[in-house]
């Protein structure tokens, strides 16, 4: 299973490098937004660096100057100058970046060309929606696939309490929050897998609730979008019994159908290079680790313990959602 993903990453082309060794630095910026984050950024190194040498310099010129000479300015020069002007300069500067850059982030008034995609957050997760694949929305979770080189609009919602969405990579952080409908401009210059991270205390399990943004080439995209649709769990009689009586009346296995969205949509489940919010590997037995063990590895999370179902039903189940 876990080589037939690989393969069918490769496959589609996501260069091996986009595991980026900086995933969380916005000093690495792979996009528009994020550039102009990170050029106001440097704007405020430099610019501040070149006031601190200022400062020491002037610290350092009253500490040796022969005090019997004559100042070679005045105070006035110095507290207008030095208190006013220069500050003035400064922050006039640091604005036209920041509102530039901030422009850079916001929706374009039409929305015409980019892709849009559906993210709404829940302690602690991601339920991911896509408008219109194939003619009909298709729902997944923690993983957003779009496409790399056009505008994505992120339209994000909050289920309970406010989240941000954030990719370091790609631009800055906009909050989730209930009863309100947040646009949030993105854009992945090349393909590559980009992590992102909830940026608003949420809650206990906050510091695990990331997710993978993976930006492809249009057909590919078109094409792994299709796949997931596709995707469903095994015809295994068994496992889709056990599921029912256990787990259906959180999850949806089923990529057409959002509810009941108590917890992930588990259709492509098998399909998702992480679990849990992006903090465990798809790796085999993981998502039969997580069945056994979820309040260790994710204390407090709304998934109900399972210590009541046998081992042969959660391996039966495990099988089940793994298409096997
Ligand atoms: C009471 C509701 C509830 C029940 C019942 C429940 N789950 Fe969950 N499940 C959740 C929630 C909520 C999460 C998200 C946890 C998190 O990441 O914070 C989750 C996460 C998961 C995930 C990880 C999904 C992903 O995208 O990474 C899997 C797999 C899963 N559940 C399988 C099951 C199975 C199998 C059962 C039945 C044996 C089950 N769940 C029963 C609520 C539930
Ligand atoms: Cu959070």
């Amino acid at each position: 299973m876990f080589l037939q993903r690989s393969a069918a990453v490769a496959a589609i082309g996501i260069p091996a490098a986009a595991a980026d060794d900086r995933p969380f630095s916005t000093l690495a910026p792979a996009g528009p937004a994020a550039a102009a984050i990170a050029e106001v950024w440097w704007w405020m190194f430099w610019g501040s660096l070149v006031v601190l040498a200022l400062v020491c310099a002037l610290a350092l010129h009253a500490m040796v100057r022969n005090a019997e000479r004559p100042a070679p300015f005045g105070s006035r020069l110095l507290v207008l100058g030095g208190g006013i002007a220069l500050p003035l300069a400064v922050i006039t500067v640091l604005l036209f970046h920041g509102v530039r850059s901030g422009d850079a982030m916001r929706p374009g008034a039409s929305g015409e060309g980019a892709f849009r995609v559906e993210v709404t957050a829940r302690q602690w997760w991601w339920a991911v929606r896509y408008p219109d694949v194939d003619g009909a929305p298709l729902f997944d979770a923690n993983e957003i696939l779009v496409p790399a080189g056009r505008p994505i609009d992120i339209v994000l919602e909050s289920e309970d309490v406010i989240h941000s969405f954030w990719v370091p990579r790609l631009g800055g952080k906009l909050d989730a929050i209930p009863g309100k409908t947040n646009v949030l401009r993105l854009e992945a210059d090349e393909p590559g897998i980009y992590r992102g991270m909830c940026a608003e205390f949420c809650g206990a399990q906050h510091a695990r609730m990331g997710f993978h943004l993976v930006a492809m080439a249009e057909d590919d995209l078109q094409q792994a979008l299709l796949e997931r649709a596709a995707a469903a769990p095994s015809r295994d009689a068994r496992g889709a019994s056990a599921f029912e009586r256990h787990c259906a009346e959180c999850h949806s296995t089923d990529s057409r159908v959002g509810a009941p969205a108590t917890g992930p949509n588990l259709a492509a489940v098998a399909l998702r290079r992480h679990l849990i919010a992006g903090w465990l590997r798809n790796e085999p037995g993981q998502l039969r680790r997580w069945l056994e063990d979820h309040q260790t590895i994710k204390p407090g999370n709304h998934m109900r313990e399972m210590d009541h179902v046998d081992d042969a039903e959660l391996d039966a189940i495990a099988d089940w959602l793994e298409g096997r």
